[in-house]
């Protein structure tokens, strides 16, 4: 037996090392490697399953040519070199009749690896100036609120989190969605820390910690200020850090003054007493440590709420302490040289963007229309809301697509052109994260499998037959790493590509206290208790709870709030295509509370349809009080064939826009439930 080592490219917080078992050239085995400082040996379920990913009969292996209608999933073999030729005459004859802007990328994070998930098909589609994407899908509204506070995304090294005392784990399933955090959390746990979550259900990480606040969808804000209220109220802060280190104070004891527990009660569904308590445990206990997922910002005023969350630390001066403070999104840490590896300047003018959640409205609406789509590192036909509409572009007759895939999603059944694409084990790439601090590299472990390419070479062989000649469309994967890590930055850290090569895995030297002194990259340089910014952006001065647009108003006659998290057998759309994990996650259901199910004369196991006015979807009922009533959960986005009549959840969810940024508002979904 042969051992070698890759990098989990998923797209997850813990980026794990993986250790790889292979025997006569085939992959056996994937396990955690022990020497990485965060994986420690550790990995999850989905990622032990790859060998089954690699080798299973979903994966696409050939080029294939649409051979039967649109969406019927019949396709022929071709060659390489004729797809190719065949894309590049199609998209020769549309830029020449309706400009390049009618062809739109539409990718998200499929690969985390850092070449091949933004550099040589930016520089490809900067060159040819089609449309460009905004990539809004996942966490740019929190992003956005975190940095109103704190101006750029660092916050604690999780690694530090072992110290605290109190945790947080506020709208993040870590249990599910972040294992390694969880890790760390139990080992502060032996040592006497106690562990929080704040979520709108009772999931597998409300079980495992101490304490459970269960709220009300989008109340998180309200809550965060009532926190604020009872740490300015009762003595709990930290004044002579926050004066030197915050700006706004006054402004925002005087508007914390409005977020009493009893009125924060009625927002959040909390008891008065709880707010109080929170606010004490959490202030009291230090190092305090606030673990700020991506749940609670898939919201309209998800923006917004991560900003309120995100200051708490700032008033009770946890920055101070080893461990203590926020950690939202950490690739702060990883400044990389975007420009070199993207080349905006090979755009020869601004061409128009689009915001990738809205793709349906855009390919059934947009003027001049969009004529052709070329996908690759996503499944936008399982994962962006307003399924329906989406559907109806991609059946269109007139698009052009093309998917770039790995194995045969959603949306490559409505191509046009099927491009088979290697996965980590076959090609290699420069890891970040977006969670731990430190950064990787993977060669491949074995060959490409059939006739499959990574992204780089495609766009490679792409930006030939266009005849793009620029020599920066023959950069190897090694060079734009190389570009990547080119600034002063790296140099600093003594980083170069040879040796994290050598070492396969660097940790980065981060400061331990990182804050303590504040120092943040906000436009005052303290923490933005107040912010300019959030005017320019439409919101208030200083955060403030904002009701949800679909939540209490209670329109077309919808009356629950539907959350569609993550499943904890599969990465979004991925790894629905092993068997044994569809298997182990059973079928699509729908919890509800057993007050709205007797409303509605449902009982556990029953058929239901799920519906609002953008759409339906069929579902089996879940009875129990792990749900609020009022709120109903559907976890996970799985492939439309899981579903009866093959209506995906995201059929029922709104392409609305967040409070920041554009981002996705999943979670504010009101809809209706009936017995089939
Ligand atoms: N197993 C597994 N792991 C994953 C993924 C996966 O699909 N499966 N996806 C990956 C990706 S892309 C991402 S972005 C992350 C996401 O992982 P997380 O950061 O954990 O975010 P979510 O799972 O979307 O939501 C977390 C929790 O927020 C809750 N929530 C919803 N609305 C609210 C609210 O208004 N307030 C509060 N407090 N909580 C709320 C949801 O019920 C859910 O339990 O996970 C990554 N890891
Ligand atoms: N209802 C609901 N919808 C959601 C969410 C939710 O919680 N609820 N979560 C949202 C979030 S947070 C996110 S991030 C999005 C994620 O949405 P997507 O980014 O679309 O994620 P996946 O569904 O995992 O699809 C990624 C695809 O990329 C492919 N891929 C992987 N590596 C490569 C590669 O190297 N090359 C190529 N060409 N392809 C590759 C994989 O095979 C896979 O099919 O979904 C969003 N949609
Ligand atoms: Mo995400």
């Amino acid at each position: 037996m042969e051992i070698r080592y890759s990098v989990c490219p998923h797209d997850c917080p813990d980026t794990c090392a993986w250790q790889v078992e292979l025997e006569g050239g085939k992959v056996l085995r994937v396990k955690g490697d022990p020497t990485h400082p965060v994986t420690q040996g550790v990995i999850c379920a989905k990622a032990r399953h790859y060998p089954q990913r690699l080798y299973g009969k979903e994966r696409v292996l050939y080029p294939w040519r649409r051979s039967g209608s649109k969406g019927s999933g019949r396709f022929e073999r071709v060659g390489w070199e004729e797809a190719l030729k065949e894309i590049a005459a199609r998209w020769r004859v549309l830029a020449a009749e309706s400009g390049a802007e009618c062809i739109l990328p539409f990718s998200y994070a499929g690969t985390e690896g850092i070449i091949n998930n933004a550099g040589m098909d930016r520089r490809f589609f900067n060159r040819l100036g089609a449309t460009q994407l905004r990539r809004t899908i996942c966490s740019v509204a929190g992003g956005e609120g975190y940095k109103l506070a704190y101006g750029e995304m660092r916050g604690v090294d999780p690694l530090a989190s072992v110290k605290a005392r109190v945790l947080i784990f506020w709208g993040i399933n870590a249990l599910e969605t972040n294992l390694h955090q969880a890790l760390l959390a139990d080992q502060a746990r032996r040592q006497g820390a106690r562990i929080i979550a704040v979520d709108v259900h009772r999931n597998k990480t409300a079980d495992w910690a101490d304490e459970f606040y269960h709220i009300l969808p989008g109340s998180d804000g309200a809550l965060a200020l009532g926190l604020a209220h009872v740490i300015l109220r009762d003595g709990l802060a930290d004044l002579s850090w926050a004066e030197r280190n915050t700006c706004g104070l006054d402004e925002f004891k005087a508007e914390t003054g409005r977020y009493s527990p009893q009125r924060v009660a009625r927002l959040t569904g909390l008891r008065p007493g709880q707010v109080i308590k929170l606010a004490h445990d959490y202030a009291e206990n230090r190092p305090s440590f606030i673990r700020l997922g991506n749940g609670l910002q898939h919201h309209d005023n998800g923006g917004m709420n991560t900003w309120a969350i995100a200051l708490l630390p700032a008033l009770t001066g946890a920055w101070q302490d080893e461990g203590g403070g926020v950690l939202k999104h950490n690739s702060g840490y990883f400044p990389l040289d975007r420009e070199a590896l993207e080349r905006p300047d090979l755009r020869s003018g601004e061409p128009r963007s689009v915001n990738m959640i809205q793709l349906g409205k855009v390919l059934t609406e947009l003027e001049p229309p969009i004529r052709s789509l070329y996908v690759y590192n996503s499944n936008p036909a399982a994962v962006v809301p307003d399924q329906n509409r989406v559907r109806q572009g991609l059946a269109r007759e007139d698009l052009f697509t093309v998917v770039h895939e790995q194995v045969w999603t959603d949306t490559a059944r409505w191509a046009d052109i099927v491009l088979p694409a290697t996965t980590c084990l076959e090609h290699q790439d420069l890891y970040v994260s977006y969670w731990h601090t430190v950064l990787q590299w993977a060669d491949p472990v074995i060959p490409a499998q059939g006739e499959s390419l990574p992204n780089i070479e495609v766009f490679r062989r792409l930006a030939e037959a266009m005849g793009f000649t620029d020599p920066c469309f023959r950069d190897s994967t090694e060079e734009m790493a190389g570009q990547a890590l080119s600034l002063p930055y790296w140099q600093e850290q003594g980083i170069t590509l040879a040796r994290l090569r050598r070492e396969r895995h660097v940790a980065l030297k981060i400061p331990a206290l990182p804050f303590a002194q504040g120092g943040f990259a906000t436009p005052s340089g303290r923490a933005e208790l107040r912010s300019e910014k959030a005017v320019q952006r439409g919101l208030p001065p200083l955060p403030a709870h904002r009701p949800l647009l679909e939540g209490p108003e209670k329109k077309e006659g919808c009356h629950l709030t539907l959350i569609s998290p993550p499943n904890h057998h599969f990465l979004n759309s991925t790894f629905t295509e092993v068997e044994a994990l569809t298997a182990g996650a059973g079928e699509p259901h729908l919890e509800m509370h057993p007050r709205d199910a007797a409303a509605r004369g449902i009982r556990e196991g029953d058929p239901v349809k799920v519906f609002n006015a953008r759409g339906e979807c069929l579902l089996k009922a879940k009875v129990l009080d792990s749900v609020l009533p009022g709120v109903v959960v559907a976890s996970g986005v799985w492939p439309l064939w899981a579903y009866p009549e093959e209506r995906g959840i995201n059929a029922l969810t709104s392409a609305r826009e967040a409070d920041l940024a554009g981002g996705a508002v999943f979670f504010s979904t009101l809809v209706e439930v009936e017995k089939r």
